[in-house]
């Protein structure tokens, strides 16, 4: 552990911490002025001191429109000169989110990352390969800090330029690697396509994937693919970035949530009431120590769960389970509630089908119709099972099919869209498209769904 004196900090006690820095950060949001001042004198609360931990549901909230609306310093707790960096992500709509980070801000963001990075096996030396993006969005300078601070060797690969990486893995043997889940798997085929496997000694032994949705069965794909134990890293611009909540090597089955600095609620997204351990609503944080930006009750729009209890690793804070999707991501066909995880779980635990798809929402004829286009796999896509759980299928000779015995492409498709039917309740079209035909992630995340509304299909190989 990194930190082992607050990760393993014993339940009364973090309660005493976090109820203490709680109402120094009402103390500071009241002197500060502004929107959540002003909710908060609305609210009635008139000093930190009359607040404790169990009236934090009464306590107003705050979401990502606050910060659109007084974009892009509005909600600054300390002088504009303060502000040392400044991230964000492009959001939607092309609107961006704007974050601001003071000096000590920047500090706890680099610890909560080593304790990230810290989870997944890495100390002094270990050489991470970095394949988040540099710039504006948090991921690569996030885990770029986080390994300077723990002492690690840190390679700023950043995203893109895949064969560049490829030989920066082949050449300087990271044990690490860090990037999204979608582009780990671009970056696996790119490696095998180089003759570099788990077979012929390809060094890395953990992988922390995050910034966006991905399932457990994607996971086992990464995992067989790239010979490594696939961790998953949570946060949001709005939070910090990379580092709020991560899982640890040990028992690798929910994200350990820093919540001696990000105090965690899951709300139930259309009341906003409070929902106990072990239901999924969505997530919302308080930051209890950030400086430059800090945000009361933060309505994530995120859907996860969270559960108690010390962890195998020795760590005390409580873990959520891996996020399945925004609110705002849920697709509605044909009146049916759908996130495009749901589906991805039913496309790959198919050992046929190959871990990159895409959604596509046929709108051409005024319906909404929804075709899964994903490749079979090949013997470029697919690895021996030779770390973590196996996978069925996985282990062909280079340019071979695999997934048991080869089924014809109508009977791949007519089985997918009978499961998809028996899970979900919904009618949808697979459709096998040739290998390459799916857009591979080249850097940051990935775009699941597309609309097709007149014209060529978004996805080549797609015949109409
Ligand atoms: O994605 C921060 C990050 C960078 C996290 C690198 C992990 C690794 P934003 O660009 O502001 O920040 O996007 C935040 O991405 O609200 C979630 O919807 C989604 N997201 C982030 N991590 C995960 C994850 C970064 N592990 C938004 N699983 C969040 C699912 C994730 N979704």
């Amino acid at each position: 552990m990194f930190e082992p004196d607050a990760e393993a900090m014993p339940a009364e006690q973090l309660a005493a911490l976090q109820t203490q820095r709680l109402r120094v950060l009402i103390d500071r949001l009241l002197a500060a002025g502004g929107v959540q001042a002003g909710r908060l004198a609305e609210a009635g609360v008139t000093g930190g001191g009359e607040v404790s931990l169990e009236d934090l549901a009464k306590l107003p909230t705050t979401n990502k429109q606050d910060l659109w609306d007084t974009y892009p310093f509005g909600l600054l707790a300390v002088p504009r000169e303060q502000v040392v960096a400044v991230h964000g992500s492009s959001g939607t709509g092309g609107r961006p989110t704007l974050v601001s980070y003071t000096k000590g801000d920047l500090a706890l963001w680099s610890r909560m990352c080593a304790r990230a990075l810290a989870a997944a096996g890495a100390g002094p030396g270990t050489i991470i390969h970095n394949a988040y993006g540099y710039g504006l969005f948090t991921g690569g300078l996030g885990i770029h800090q986080g390994a300077i601070e723990l002492g690690a060797t840190v390679v700023p690969a950043s995203g893109g330029m895949t064969a560049r990486q490829v030989r920066l893995i082949a050449d300087l043997r990271p044990e690490i690697l860090t990037c999204t889940p979608s582009y780990a798997i671009r970056l696996g085929e790119a490696l095998a396509a180089a003759g570099l496997t788990p077979e012929t000694g390809l060094s890395l032994k953990a992988g922390i994937f995050g910034a966006e949705p991905w399932t457990p069965e994607m996971s086992g794909r990464i995992e067989v693919m790239l010979g490594l134990r696939a961790l998953d890293i949570y946060g949001l611009s709005e939070v910090i970035g990379p580092g709020v909540a991560s899982e640890c090597i040990v028992a690798a089955d929910g994200l350990h949530v820093n919540e001696d600095h990000f105090l965690v609620e899951v709300l139930d997204p259309a009341t906003a009431e409070p929902l106990p351990d072990g239901s999924r609503g969505e997530l919302t944080f308080t930051t209890l120590t950030k400086e430059a930006l800090p945000l009361l009750r933060y309505r994530t729009g995120d859907i996860s769960a969270v559960s108690r209890g010390t962890c195998p690793c020795g760590r005390t804070l409580l873990k959520m389970s891996k996020v399945t999707g925004r609110n705002d991501d849920m697709l509605v066909i044909r009146g049916v509630n759908v996130y495009p995880s749901e589906i991805e779980r039913v496309l790959l635990s198919e050992p046929a089908v190959a871990p990159d798809y895409v959604l596509v929402i046929d709108e051409r004829n005024g319906g909404r119709e929804l075709i899964a286009c994903c490749e079979r796999l090949t013997g470029r896509t697919a690895a021996s099972p030779s770390a973590g759980r196996s996978v069925p299928g996985a282990g062909a000779d280079p340019g071979t099919e695999v997934g048991g015995p080869v089924c014809p492409q109508d009977e791949l498709s007519q089985r997918l869209e009978h499961r998809l039917r028996e899970t979900l309740g919904l009618r949808v079209r697979v459709a096998m498209v040739p290998p390459g035909s799916v857009p591979r992630t080249e850097v940051g995340k990935a775009v699941r769904v597309r609309r097709w509304s007149a014209g060529e299909p978004p996805v080549p190989g797609l015949a109409g």
